[in-house]
Formats: structure tokens, C-alpha cells, sequence
């Protein structure tokens, strides 16, 4: 009977708590113009779609001189807890700007993308962290 109080007591605080994403330090702001480095490749966000990244669906323009001939994979997961989400895909829009269409976070929280450019044979990693409000 004691643990179960324990338990329940643990669930009020967790509700109680604002967004997490108020006390997360190992997240950057995602806006338009930010800039993130990988490997030789320095990464642009030019748009955002929708403009603060939302639990579901989100599709990004990201311009990445010098990746023309090259191919983009994004990787997003979620370190906490051990799971990714679903990706609609990565087209290339000409003049080094790809779209990285219905990246999907499944859940607010901590989340990290890794944007994979691969060029010939080797692959670089631009890695971007955000916080996604629940
Ligand atoms: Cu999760």
C-alpha cells in the first residue's frame, strides 16, 4: 500500500510540472536563420513549416552549401527514451536546399537530428537538438 502511494504521488508531480522544455539545457532554439556545423558543412534553417516544431507532422527547408551532388538523410530520436519517429523523406530542391518532409516527433520532449550528408563515400553529420512542447 505504501509503494502504491508512492507511485501515485510521483504521477501528481510529473503532471504538476510545466513543459520540460523549460528546463532543458541541451536543446537550441529551432527559428528560421538558425545555423548548426557538421563535419566541413555548415547547415542554414530557411523555413519552417510550422514555424515552432509541433508534436506531428513538421516539414523543413534546410540549405547546406556545398551539398549539391550529395545525397540527405535525417535521423531523429528521442535519447530519453530510446525511440524515433516516422519520416515522410528528403528531396532536394536544387541549389543545395533539400526538403526534409513530414519529419514526425511522436511526442514532446527532447528530441535530437541527425542530417546525414553523404557525398562519393563519405558521410558527415550535422547534428540539431531541439525540445518539442508537448
Ligand atoms: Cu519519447
Amino acid at each position: 500500500m505504501l509503494l502504491f502511494s508512492l507511485l501515485l504521488a510521483c504521477e501528481g508531480d510529473m503532471e504538476m510540472s510545466a513543459s520540460p522544455c523549460m528546463e532543458e539545457t541541451r536543446a537550441s532554439t529551432l527559428e528560421q536563420g538558425a545555423t548548426f556545423e557538421g563535419g566541413t558543412f555548415t547547415l542554414v534553417v530557411e523555413a519552417l513549416s510550422p514555424a515552432t516544431p509541433v508534436v506531428g507532422e513538421n516539414t523543413w527547408e534546410l540549405a547546406i552549401p556545398g551539398s549539391s551532388g550529395c545525397t540527405v538523410d535525417v535521423v531523429h530520436i528521442m535519447p530519453d527514451h530510446g525511440h524515433g519517429g516516422p519520416l515522410g523523406g528528403v528531396e532536394s530542391m536544387g541549389a543545395d536546399v533539400w526538403e526534409v518532409q513530414d519529419l514526425e516527433f511522436t511526442m514532446g520532449g527532447y528530441w535530437e537530428i541527425d542530417v546525414e550528408i553523404t557525398c562519393d563515400d563519405a558521410t558527415a553529420v550535422v547534428p540539431m537538438a531541439l525540445c518539442v512542447d508537448a
